[in-house]
């Protein structure tokens, strides 16, 4: 399980090339809504930021390249990117999701897009026959995240990709967890990949971003046409901000990761700790298939607490290295309260189900110094 060689240098490159007129090594920030036109629609490829701007546009080939596909789009949020995906959809469309999907998704398809007569179904896709059985005529798309929000569960990526096609639907996977670095859906059969830039890819908790990444043109114009006819699109300064980002991207994962591990192994030995999620120890449920499809388990970890919600409150409080606050993959490390706080508008029964209850914690696990953070959460526990 390593990063590939050639990611490190891909992070560094993607989508950057001296600009023209002055050789500059960064990408200029095209701060301009407008460009000046020689004739009535004459002008040299710009007309207008929305339909496009020359630092999103690096911006764009930069998010192609992580993902090794044709076409990448930029999106004002993760939340902005799915909603262009569901777009192209019509009325009477069925839609696949899996269970424990981030809630902000959950709740965009379920109180949003459900009202202009899209169906969605969630379901448990970590057993295959559960997403064959539910596959019907009317089902056009398969959302899947893997590792999914909060609970760490992963998914087949190859082996949902091969019933949907099936099926003629397109897979989608929400890739934010695992990061271009970890994960590459296109390379087991997917359609389209989406991240919240805001987290891994932003990795500075500085900017709220999205991005979808396609290889068909077909699918990259209908969603390309959500983008330039609905807006939703990044500023030029975000857009610079990201292609800042990404050149440490595989750094970051690397050390991220590495901090990940440790603190699973820590809290899995823990007498306070009920249970641990993280696709990295063996006895995670998927951790075989995890092997499989990802190339590092990313810095993500999940736990139930032993004792009452006041006892998780407290271990939450006196964290000092962990910050107290939604959002994960920027540098420094965070703690999260799924059930209260990212998950609480994911129905009730659903989270009962689930397992998203008052003892579980969601680490965002950054790259400080490993000993600081164990020894962090050995005080909170202790
Ligand atoms: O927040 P936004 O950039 O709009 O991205 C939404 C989103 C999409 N997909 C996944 C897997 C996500 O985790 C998120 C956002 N998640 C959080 C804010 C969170 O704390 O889980």
């Amino acid at each position: 399980m390593s990063i590939r060689s050639e990611d490190f240098t891909k992070v560094v490159h993607a989508g950057v090339e001296p600009d023209p007129r002055t050789g500059a090594i960064m990408t200029p920030i095209f701060q301009t809504s407008t460009y000046v036109q020689q004739a009535p629609n004459e002008h040299k490829g710009w007309d207008y930021s929305r339909a496009g701007n020359p630092t999103r546009d690096a911006l764009e080939v930069a998010f192609a390249a992580l993902e090794g596909a044709r076409y990448g789009l930029a999106f004002s949020s993760g939340l902005a990117a799915e909603q262009a995906i569901i777009q192209i959809l019509n009325p009477g469309d069925h839609v696949l999701v899996c269970d424990d999907v981030y809630g902000g998704t959950g709740r965009l398809f379920r109180r949003l897009f459900a009202k202009y007569g899209l169906e969605f179904e969630f379901i448990d896709m970590t057993k295959i026959e559960n997403v064959a059985k539910a596959i019907k005529p009317s089902t056009r798309m398969i959302w899947i995240e893997t590792p999914t929000n909060p609970l760490l569960k992963v998914i087949d990526i190859a082996a949902v990709s091969k019933l949907a096609k099936q099926a003629k639907a397109h897979v989608v996977v929400d890739n934010t967890f695992a990061s271009p670095i970890y994960q590459s859906p296109f390379e087991l059969g997917a359609d389209i990949v989406m991240h919240s830039t805001t987290k891994y890819i932003g990795g500075h908790s500085d900017i709220i971003g999205g991005a979808v990444m396609i290889n068909d043109a077909k699918l990259h114009e209908d969603i390309k046409f959500v983008q330039f006819a609905a807006g939703a699109v990044p500023g030029p300064f975000e857009a610079f901000l990201l292609l800042r980002s990404i050149k440490t991207l595989a750094v970051r994962m690397e050390k991220h990761s590495e901090n990940a591990m440790e603190v699973a192994k820590f809290l899995s030995q823990h007498k306070k700790v009920e249970s641990v999620f993280f696709p990295g120890l063996p006895s995670h449920q998927q951790h075989e298939l995890a092997k499989k499809q990802m190339r590092g388990f990313s810095g993500m970890v999940s736990f139930n607490l032993k004792g009452s919600y006041e006892n998780v409150v407290t271990v939450l409080q006196k964290m000092k290295v962990f910050s107290l606050a939604e959002s994960l993959g920027g540098v420094e490390s965070l703690v999260n309260h799924p059930e209260k706080m990212t998950h609480a508008s994911v129905p009730e029964a659903m989270r009962k189900h689930l397992g998203i209850g008052p003892n579980l914690i969601r680490l965002s696990c950054g790259i400080e110094g490993t000993k600081d953070i164990i020894a962090d959460l050995e005080q909170a526990l202790s």
